[in-house]
């Protein structure tokens, strides 16, 4: 159960949670026509809170809606600040948040016609996305039988809530037997992401992850190539099969949600040494301390706020 905040902005204003509701005739209930994002907010060393990479947020939710044809009714810096009131207004010192642009009900049928566009932004608190054990010692992964978008069946680069089908199957297929989350495989077979995180793998010292063709782009996996590059690693977007994953040194999945989390198992072959591997344990740190203020370099991506 998602922990209830007391407020979710909807639509311009502050509401009580309980109150954020819509018609059974919303179009993207139907349809699956709505982008969202996935931001968090951590408390940083200095006892402030920082929103990460807020911006970068906000224009792929910007993207995401230009991409299915969808006019968000408010400016940027008007969803920035709403994001903050939010924050605010539940005394979020951190946590994670999800604002959601959506069609709301009038016409049913595949074209939404001027159905209204929507806007809510919710916060909740959230903790280890792939529980508490993942990020320390890794997860077990299975190669998914769903294959991940091709790239002109589903707009790959929109968050869009329709593509999100496909991330829901292949990760009930993967708990179901007995993993804790699966890898897809892009339409030409290579691996492409997992049902919501991006995938990087370490080998001979260097990091791979696959090009922007099936996947999301995703704004850790910017942050961790940055930070990989300042390391002084070598990082090279390519397309790698299973079973070059099989013999990674290291992989990990990388994620708003899932931040940083060691694989330590890929259909049954022991990644490595079958715990979180140097590399990965290195950008891991060194992106906690990112997220919580404690490298300056990168103060730039954080948008602090006050409670
Ligand atoms: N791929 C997919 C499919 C994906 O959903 C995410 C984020 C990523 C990659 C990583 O993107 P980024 O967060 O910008 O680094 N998934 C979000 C939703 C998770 C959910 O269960 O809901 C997230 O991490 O917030």
């Amino acid at each position: 159960m998602v922990q209830k905040s007391d407020k979710i902005w909807f639509d311009g204003k502050l509401v009580p949670w309980g109150e954020a509701n819509v018609h059974v005739l919303t179009h993207t209930l139907h349809y699956g026509v709505g982008v969202f994002e996935g931001i968090r907010a951590y408390k940083c060393t200095d006892g402030r809170s920082a929103v990460f990479r807020l911006k970068e947020h906000v224009d792929r939710l910007f993207d995401s809606a230009k991409i299915l044809h969808i006019t968000i009714p408010y400016t940027r810096e008007a969803i920035i600040k709403a994001i903050v009131e939010t924050l605010q207004a539940n005394r979020m010192a951190e946590g994670y948040i999800r604002p959601i642009v959506f069609i709301g009900d009038g016409m049913m049928g595949v074209h939404p016609g001027d159905n209204p566009i929507r806007v809510a932004i919710a916060t909740w608190p959230w903790g280890a996305y792939l529980g508490a054990e993942a990020l320390e010692k890794g997860i077990r992964v299975a190669t998914s039988s769903y294959i991940r978008h091709h790239v002109n069946i589903m707009m790959t680069k929109a968050k869009a809530s329709g593509n999100y089908l496909n991330s829901v199957l292949a990760k009930m297929e993967a708990k179901a037997n007995g993993y804790d989350e699966a890898v897809l495989l892009d339409p030409d077979g290579y691996v492409a992401e997992g049902s919501g995180e991006n995938i990087f793998l370490v080998r001979s010292g260097y990091l791979k992850t696959p090009p922007l063709t099936s996947i999301l782009e995703g704004i850790t996996r910017n942050s961790v190539m940055t930070l990989a590059a300042d390391l002084g690693y070598k990082v090279v977007e390519e397309r790698f099969t299973r079973d070059y994953l099989y013999v990674a040194d290291e992989a990990f999945f990388t994620g708003t949600a899932a931040e940083i989390t060691p694989i330590r198992e890929v259909d049954r072959r022991v990644i490595g040494e079958g715990k979180a591997g140097p590399v990965g344990k290195k950008l891991q740190t060194e992106y906690f301390k990112v997220v919580k203020g404690e490298n300056k370099k990168y103060d730039s991506w954080l948008h602090y706020y006050s409670l």
